[in-house]
């Protein structure tokens, strides 16, 4: 199944952060697609550094909790700490949508529930998969088109 994961660091080196995540991703998983790195002012939580996002496909036979566990398992390699809600972290991984998965449960909710508000999701989402569709909200293109910039 394909899944899709977010990127996001904004502690320490957030370029070297998301290049170790990547290498650690393709380690553990069948890795596709990775997009360009952008560099995205803070949405919510505190005031923050500036982040770097990317999004990237794997191909995933595991069940979607134990998917959840490795992107965990990862970034708590990196040192990951969870002080604050939305506060600055040095990777976040997040998996926004895996297969046609739909879950509502405590711990993964699926597709991410946020995803059609970010355009920090949405936009490299778009540049390596342009015809995405984002199952609870529709395709990827028309999200970005009515999003703010
Ligand atoms: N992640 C958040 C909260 N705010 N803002 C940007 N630009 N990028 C993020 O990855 C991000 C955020 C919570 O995970
Ligand atoms: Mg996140
Ligand atoms: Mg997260």
């Amino acid at each position: 199944m394909k899944a899709v994961i977010a990127l996001g660091a904004n502690i320490g080196n957030p370029k070297e952060n998301l290049d170790i995540a990547v290498a650690l991703l393709k380690e553990a998983t069948n890795f596709q697609s990775l997009s360009s790195y952008y560099s995205t002012a803070p949405v919510g939580g505190p005031e923050q550094p500036d982040y770097l996002n990317a999004v990237c496909i794997v191909e995933s036979e595991l069940p979607a909790t134990d998917l959840l566990s490795l992107l965990h398992g990862i970034e708590k390699s990196m040192g990951r700490e969870r002080i604050e809600h939305w506060g600055p972290r040095t990777i976040d991984l997040d998996l926004i949508q895996y297969g046609s998965l739909l879950s509502k449960s405590e711990e993964l909710e699926l597709p991410h529930p946020r995803a059609h508000e970010r355009r920090f999701v949405l936009e490299p989402w778009f540049e390596i998969e342009p015809d995405a569709i984002l199952l609870t909200h529709g395709k990827i293109s028309q999200l970005l088109e009515q999003l703010p910039k």
